[in-house]
């Protein structure tokens, strides 16, 4: 397969800098042999800025093979942004990832397309890879089926972003995220090939053919192979479910 699939466990306000050790090293003992080792399926946490320090030190002591990313960053790069967190700062940590726009940052911090759009260029000038969460809630569902709103938000989310840009994409309906109602597998491939769609058009075939994008909204153990199996799902950003050690490595460690 051209792309490596990735396993995302974005921890949301979860697990501080103490506990996040306790965890990182609990999930890499579980998973010995797994095929993360290998290199055939990539594995990335994303856990709280104050978290971020101290996971990059043990992963990087320990020799642990899993990315590191942020749950968020600012437009800005540096300056007068009291409380913002810099690109600049996430990348000499050893961040690989940036989520953007995910949708509790559109729901409860007013994100705008704009803002997600600013902050994906953000990453991409510290080199960082933004993964960019896309989806429609419950009333845009029934007003403009499912494709609607998350093509807007993609289509905006890359507006002046270049072709050889490496970026990752999400596909997280709203109405799925943390209620333990997933979507079906065919319900977020035909969304997920809807997404791959609009970067054709904006980024080319390449980047089409390239980039991962990922389905998100109450992933877990006994779900992740269905998802899988469809041939435009990469992998999965996993909320609840990455939060125990077991639950998430059985997600690695899917079979299709
Ligand atoms: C969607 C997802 C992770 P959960 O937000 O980004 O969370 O798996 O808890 O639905």
């Amino acid at each position: 397969a051209p792309r490596t699939p990735l396993i995302a466990g974005n921890w949301k306000m979860n697990l501080d800098h103490l506990q996040a050790v306790a965890f990182v090293q609990k999930l890499h003992w579980t998973l010995k042999d797994a095929k993360h080792e290998d290199g055939s399926v990539e594995v990335a946490v994303f856990p709280p800025f104050t978290d971020l320090r101290t996971v990059q030190t043990l992963l990087d002591a320990d020799k642990i093979p899993f990315a590191l990313g942020a749950q968020d960053l600012s437009a800005h790069d540096s300056g007068a942004y009291t409380g913002e967190v810099s690109g600049a700062f996430l990348a000499k940590l050893d961040n690989r990832y940036v989520i953007i726009g995910h949708s509790e940052r559109r729901q409860y911090h007013a994100e705008s397309d704009e803002v997600v759009a600013a902050k994906v260029k953000a990453a991409l000038r510290h080199g960082l890879i933004p993964v960019i969460c896309v989806g429609e809630t419950s009333e845009d569902l029934e007003k403009f089926g499912a494709s609607a709103v998350p093509v807007a938000q993609l289509t905006a989310a890359l507006a002046g972003v270049k072709a050889d840009a490496e970026i990752v994409v999400a596909y997280e309906p709203v109405w799925a995220i943390g209620s333990g109602q997933a979507a079906t597998p065919q319900q977020a491939q035909d969304v997920c090939a809807t997404l791959r769609g609009v970067i054709a058009e904006k980024l080319g075939a390449d980047a089409a053919a390239k980039t991962r994008v990922l389905y998100g909204g109450s992933v877990k153990a006994a779900n992740i192979a269905s998802f899988m199996r469809e041939p435009d799902v990469d992998g999965a950003l996993v909320g609840g479910a990455s939060l125990v050690v077991d639950e998430f490595a059985a997600i690695i460690r899917y079979q299709k």
